[in-house]
């Protein structure tokens, strides 16, 4: 599997529920919150090397990413060393959370790690002109924030941090970090606010020029839901080009959580969204909701890049494991 979120690992328990802070982030299973409800620590990187508050009401976390070489001159970010993927690690965090991400460069080239959507200051924003990138067999630690909807100094509306962004190299190939993207140095970044609905599995969808997290039909990541289960899809886009995203049988609402807030709310729901190069967006679905179990592809709508191998299968499977009709031509 060439997706983090494409695990079919046992789920000790329901993620159905809603977050209400740490608490609750530290029972989702994903690559960096998952350790989390295993680890005592509560760091959600089980090395036991920092917690704690932070004073905004937030988690103070630490993580370690390896930058590694994967084969085919692809390189990815991972959790371990010799763990990389493509896309990197999910990385989640509730409004209010700091995290310290110390990022080890097991590459011969500098690197770095560029994050969109939070807050951190010019020491970690992983470009050259602020010498916050990473010389081979060297470490540093980025800094993340987030904070929590308010009002800034002249009284204007300040929107929180959530929502579905991404991190990304800025720096190998070129100081835009455009050959370290294209040969995988990216992953995504969920933060949550407060009472959101969490999902029961996560799935990460890349449109990295003509691939999808770096690999095309029949390669791409097939993604597996029980019909019934509350999936997130998040999608980024890097590269050159401009992409629609689509998925069968499911739609979404086109705001921050991709949910409705009630019946009054009037929110255009899509099944399709347009997505250029450093976008990112998700949302939630119930598979199979309304349509069943079933091989669902999900794709780019740009013909030519579908027939180019922009596709792969959202596969959902009935509470028993089959799928009516078959996986024939998966
Ligand atoms: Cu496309």
């Amino acid at each position: 599997m060439t997706d983090s979120g494409a695990d079919d690992a046992p789920r000790p328990i329901s993620r159905r529920s809603f977050a209400i802070g740490a608490a609750a982030a530290a029972a989702v299973p994903t690559l960096f919150g998952g350790t989390a409800a295993a680890d005592p620590t509560g760091n959600g990187n089980g090395n036991g090397n920092g917690n704690g508050k932070n004073g905004k009401g937030g988690q103070v976390r630490d993580l370690t990413l390896y930058m590694e070489k994967l084969p085919n001159g692809e390189m990815g970010y991972g959790l371990e060393p010799g763990k990389a993927t493509i896309p990197g690690p999910l990385i989640e965090l509730t409004e209010g959370d700091t995290m310290n991400i110390e990022v080890v460069n097991n590459l011969d080239v500098a690197a770095s790690l560029h994050v969109h959507g939070l807050d951190y200051d010019v020491a970690s924003d992983g470009t050259l002109m602020n010498d916050s990138v990473v010389e081979p067999g060297a470490r540093r630690t980025y800094v993340w924030h987030t904070h929590t909807p308010g009002k800034s100094h002249d009284g204007t509306w300040r929107p929180g941090s959530a929502g579905y962004w991404h991190y990304h190299d800025h720096n190998v190939g070129t100081r835009h970090g455009t050959q370290g993207i294209k040969q995988g140095l990216y992953g995504p970044v969920v933060v949550r606010r407060k009472g959101d609905v969490l999902p029961d599995k996560q799935f990460t969808v890349v449109f990295n020029n003509m691939t999808i997290n770096n690999r095309i039909a029949p390669d791409t990541p097939t993604f597996k839901a029980v019909r019934g289960e509350r999936v997130e899809f998040i999608m980024i886009t890097h590269g050159d080009f401009f992409h629609t995203f689509h998925v069968h049988g499911h739609r979404w609402v086109d705001n921050r959580t991709g949910i409705l807030q009630g019946p009054q709310d009037v929110s255009r729901v899509i099944d399709t969204k347009t997505t250029g190069p450093a976008d990112s967006f998700g949302f939630q679905v119930i598979a199979g909701e309304g349509v069943g179990a079933g091989m669902w592809m999900y794709h780019c709508h740009v013909q030519s890049h579908a027939d180019m191998g922009m596709y792969g299968t959202f596969l959902v499977t009935e509470a028993d494991g089959t799928v009516p009709g078959g996986t024939h031509g998966m």
